[in-house]
């Protein structure tokens, strides 16, 4: 057996074949500077290996989890699923402590039979009248427009949707192949990197903010957080993998946590 076991939440992610690979390697480098410390993860989440598919076409699915914190940051996780043909994701996403005035930074790199599905976003935590005028969406702006304009849209995403994603959300549909593999070389892997690094100097201007100011983004990331958790497209997923009592405590105790 090769199965590579995690004693914790900062061991490194390597998962051969794993599409996304270079995706979380980059984001690990770029966090280093922030001293890094390791997150509560049960062992259980850490690393899963399951057989899915049917009789005859068995297929060998890895899940792993890696997560972190800063010191301005509450949680910085990764889910990364390598199911071969079946299934490639990372699922990445930084939460904040509620003291700082900072967005999430979300990622969804997902691969399935039928195409890649790619969802980047700086997402707020409060989207309030103040929030529409704040400065990171003039700065991400010129970075989106940049990459957007030569990717398809991904379709509507629903209404329910829209308290919680940035004007600057960057999603599409791309085909599998060496037409998908080329815009994800070309244009998703620099947007990834230039979405963290505005992210990375936001974390580092941001400052403190009051008391009752970090109470409402706490209630703001608790909101979040229960939607995403109540609405997470990988359950069904997750479900077929690993079974559902594994894949409801991932999401609620793991992935969405607050
Ligand atoms: N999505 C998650 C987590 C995943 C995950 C924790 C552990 O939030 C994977 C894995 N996303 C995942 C999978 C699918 C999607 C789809 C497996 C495909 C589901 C399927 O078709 O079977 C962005 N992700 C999607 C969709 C959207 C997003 C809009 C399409 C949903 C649909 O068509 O029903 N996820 C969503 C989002 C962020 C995000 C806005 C933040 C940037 O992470």
């Amino acid at each position: 057996m090769n199965f590579p076991v995690r004693t914790t939440s900062l061991d490194p992610v390597q998962l051969e074949g794993w599409r996304w690979q270079p995706f979380l390697d980059e984001a690990v480098d770029k966090l280093q500077p922030l001293g890094l410390e390791t997150y509560p993860v049960p062992l259980l989440f850490l690393s899963k290996e399951s057989i899915t598919g049917s009789a005859t076409r068995q297929q060998l699915v890895k899940t792993f989890t890696w997560a972190c914190r800063a010191s301005k940051l509450r949680q910085i996780r990764a889910a990364c699923i390598e199911a071969g043909k079946t299934a490639s994701v990372l699922n990445f996403v930084i939460c904040p402590e509620p003291s700082y005035n900072l967005p999430f930074f979300g990622a969804d790199l997902v691969t399935l039979p039928g195409g890649h599905l790619l969802a980047l976003d700086l997402q707020p935590a409060l989207k309030t009248k103040a929030w529409h005028t704040s400065p990171v969406w003039s700065r991400l702006m010129p970075i989106f427009e940049r990459w957007q304009v030569e990717l398809p849209t991904g379709g509507p995403v629903p209404d329910e949707a829209q308290p919680f994603f940035s004007p600057c959300f960057l999603w599409t549909r791309l085909p599998l192949g060496k037409q998908g593999d080329e815009l994800i070389s070309r244009l998703i892997q620099p947007a990834f990197s230039e979405y963290l690094s505005l992210y990375l100097s936001l974390v580092e201007e941001a400052t403190v903010v009051s008391p009752d100011r970090s109470k409402q983004l706490l209630l703001g990331q608790k909101l979040y957080y229960s939607y995403r958790a109540e609405k997470d497209p990988a359950r069904g997923m997750l479900s077929r993998f690993h079974g559902s009592e594994w894949t409801e405590s991932y999401i609620h105790e793991v992935l969405f946590d607050l």
